[in-house]
């Protein structure tokens, strides 16, 4: 297989300057690449390159987001943004594992000439490849990186600077689809789609503390904040880069620790906060808890979820009866709250689907539905519609406020990837249309205590799971010595799996009360370190 000389004598040229760090197997997993930031040069060049092939491919314009999320500051990562604006499809991971790993310069060009090859792609040339970055210091080089690769397949790479990775996803799907698609065309849609939906009712009255993570969702919320000036929304932005990023602070932090972030000292107990990430894609709404202080109440992504869902469920309960059957979802994973599962099936009505970790699946299960809904309860989703439904709701829009509505709410959702800006405008209109403080919110079902614990073993690939990774398939007699530990645990539920981002077997038990999911989750761990290599001490 003979790569174009163009293209041979450039990747040549260029990969010298982003060579492979010794000893470094980079893997593509759960949201693309991750490590610490100086290892990284080879996987951006290499990815810049992949990328460019996506677009010369597709005839359009592809993305290329340098972050590592809610991960410490000193990692770094990539999450690659297909022509529809929805995150890169599996079929080419294999490319990015291949392109990544390969060893030397001509390992590199015999795989870009057999990605090449296998695409039917002859001549270099054609498409953009939008490269963005967070907040984080290594992120401007990196991009360079990514932006050499692209080059070497005569594509022209768009520096954007720095965006929220949701941003860069809106951006991609938008210019594809030929509709504005600028930073200030992201903000004027969601802030333009967010008074629509909120028109006619009062304003929550409170303000709403938003902990930014010290990361990039500080600027682009001010940015975003500008145009909703008058629509009754005041955002008190806090942690917004003076100090670490994703230290102490945002949605993870608090996901984990329940505690109150950095600077929250002063926000008295029972205020309306929420927290975003170091790239924004997660959210996480909280409140100061009055008996405990420095502890915080949390609204998670199943309660997000759930919100989502009623307030879809009361605008499709208006549509007009043109409007015909519509099937509404909610997508989660097995980290969702039993009692959030509980609660949607029971008292919503909705159907529940359950997939793997990984917004790929959950995405991909939610386009199954009129509206699917999905949630990961670290806070990262969105609310999918299907072509055919918004174009039904189009024609009603002109003589049905529930359809215009829907159609609003559509715009101000994130319709390529899960959004915390867009996710925030989604529960302010939820809550302000129902004229609902947390209290009320909080009152819909109550959390079964949980407990999550990483375990670290010598392979973690030894342990494979079954069901939506709700069962272990390996190694043999593991799920069997869980059941046996759960079986005696009122409400109990247990599961192990091998962590995408990590190094690690993440560990989740629930029970009826939090020393119980301790104990189990607890048990469960010592279970996996003794029966799948365990390294160090036992849990
Ligand atoms: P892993 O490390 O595969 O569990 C974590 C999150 C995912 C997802 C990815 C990507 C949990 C338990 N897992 O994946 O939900 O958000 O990171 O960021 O929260
Ligand atoms: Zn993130």
């Amino acid at each position: 297989m003979a790569v174009p000389t163009s293209v041979g004598a450039a990747v040549e040229a260029a990969s010298a300057r982003y060579p492979l760090a010794k000893g470094f197997r980079p893997s593509y997993g759960t949201a693309g690449f991750r490590a610490l930031a100086e290892l990284l040069d080879s996987t951006m060049f290499r990815c810049g390159i992949m990328m460019a092939a996506r677009a010369i491919k597709a005839s359009a314009i592809t993305g290329i987001c340098i972050t590592a999320s809610h991960n410490p500051a000193p990692d770094n990562g990539v999450k690659l943004v297909e022509p529809s604006g929805e995150m890169l499809c599996q079929e080419w991971e294999t490319y990015a594992n291949d392109l990544a790993n390969a060893q030397t310069d001509s390992d590199l060009i015999a795989q870009v000439a057999s990605l090449l090859a296998r695409e039917g792609i002859a001549a270099p040339g054609g498409g953009i490849v939008m490269i963005a970055h967070d907040t984080r210091p290594s992120g401007p080089h990196l991009a360079e990186a990514a932006a050499a690769g692209v080059r070497c397949l005569g594509v022209e790479p768009q520096m954007c600077g720095l965006l929220t990775t949701p941003q860069l996803h809106w951006m991609v799907m938008s210019r594809n689809r030929g509709q504005p698609w600028a930073e200030a065309d992201y903000c004027a849609a969601l802030a333009g789609a967010y008074q629509q939906l909120v028109a006619g009712t009062q304003p929550l009255g409170q303000t709403l503390y938003m902990d930014c993570a010290n990361g990039v969702g500080a600027p682009k919320m001010a940015a975003l904040a500008q145009q909703l000036a008058g629509a009754g929304l005041a955002v008190d932005l806090r942690n917004t880069g003076e100090g670490v990023l994703n230290g102490g602070c945002g949605s993870d932090f608090l996901q984990k620790d329940r505690q109150l972030p950095a600077n929250y000292a002063d926000v008295p107990a029972g205020a309306r906060c929420c927290a975003v990430d170091g790239d924004s894609d997660r959210l996480m709404y909280f409140t100061p808890l009055a008996d405990t202080p420095g502890k915080a109440l949390l609204f998670d992504g199943d309660r997000i979820a759930c919100l989502s869902a009623m307030l879809l469920r009361d605008l499709i309960s208006a549509l007009p009866p043109g409007a015909g059957d519509v099937s509404v979802g909610i997508i989660q994973t097995a980290y969702a709250n039993g009692a959030a599962s509980a609660y949607i099936r029971d008292n919503l009505g909705c159907a529940v689907e359950v997939t793997p970790t990984g917004v790929k699946y959950l995405h991909e299960a939610a386009h199954h539905y009129d509206c699917g809904v999905y949630f990961e309860a670290n806070g990262h989703g969105t609310v999918l519609f299907v072509k055919d439904f918004l174009a039904r709701l189009e024609q009603l829009a002109g003589e049905s406020r529930a359809a215009a509505d829907l159609l609003a709410l559509s715009v101000v959702i994130n319709q390529a990837v899960g959004d915390a800006l867009s996710g925030i405008l989604l529960v302010e209109a939820a809550l302000r249309r129902r004229a609902w403080g947390l209290d009320q919110w909080a009152a819909l079902y109550t959390d079964l205590p949980s407990r999550q614990l990483k375990v670290t073993v010598a392979d973690r690939t030894v342990i494979t799971t079954t069901d939506a990774e709700t069962r272990c398939a390996s190694p043999a007699g593991l799920q069997a010595a869980i059941d046996a530990a759960v079986a005696p645990v009122p409400r109990g539920r247990a599961f192990v799996r091998p962590s995408g981002t990590e190094d690690v077997v993440r560990v989740y038990a629930e029970a009826d009360s939090q020393e119980a999911a301790d104990a189990l989750a607890g048990a469960v761990a010592k279970l996996v370190h003794a029966q799948a290599g365990g390294v160090g001490p036992a849990p």
